[in-house]
């Protein structure tokens, strides 16, 4: 069974004006379509097709080496934006509530701090790549990876994350990295973002 793009949960224009239709069209069909085919031919006649993406990832230094590099850009492609379209909605934004709201205070002293130090993690990946919020041994933290590389791969929880990639926003802001990720911020999905964050301390 190979790895299928999956589909998106709400419409391209659903995240105007913070992310434009155009982008998310092309994000989505295009790009992460591609990532999909690629990571598909990376593993033909393997069994690593047969299990879910995170499991990949999770154990790349296990994938036969002659394919391995190709299943940390691809997969991790795949993993990647599976992740990014969830963690964003239409009628969204705000501010975390409840566990995870005050997970984030205990963390990062309150949600302002927290905020300021992602936004920081996202303008200051070099080139192309990804912020993250993730759940680590016992607690939350914030960490960046280059290209399409996944915290998973490094143990790691993803909860949250902003794809810096410039094809994420160079249509509607060029070169203003800073603008995408300030408006990226309306359409954060805190409730899907708490419901990862349930898992992981259940598990
Ligand atoms: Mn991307």
């Amino acid at each position: 069974m190979p790895f299928n793009l999956p589909k998106l949960p709400y419409a391209y224009d659903a995240l105007e004006p913070s992310i434009d239709a155009k982008t998310m069209e092309i994000h989505h069909g295009k790009h992460h379509q591609a990532y999909v085919d690629k990571a598909n031919a990376a593993l033909e006649g393997t069994e690593w097709l047969s299990r879910p993406i995170e499991d990949v990832m999770a154990r790349l230094m296990e994938v036969p080496e002659d394919r391995r590099q190709a299943v940390r850009n691809h997969g991790g492609g795949v993993l990647n934006h599976a992740i990014f379209w969830t963690v964003m909605g239409p009628k969204a934004g705000g501010e975390p509530q409840g566990d995870l709201g005050k997970a984030i205070q205990s963390a990062f002293g309150d949600f302002a701090s927290f905020q300021e130090q992602f936004t920081q993690a996202a303008l200051s990946q070099f080139g192309s790549g990804w912020a993250w919020l993730v759940a680590g041994d016992s607690r939350l933290e914030i960490t960046q990876t280059a290209n399409q590389d996944s915290p998973v791969t490094q143990g790691l929880t993803p909860l949250l994350c902003i794809d810096v990639w410039e094809h994420a926003y160079y249509l509607r802001y060029q070169n203003r990295r800073p603008e995408y990720v300030k408006a990226w911020w309306n359409v954060v999905n805190w409730q899907e973002v708490a419901q990862r964050f349930a898992k992981v301390k259940t598990a």
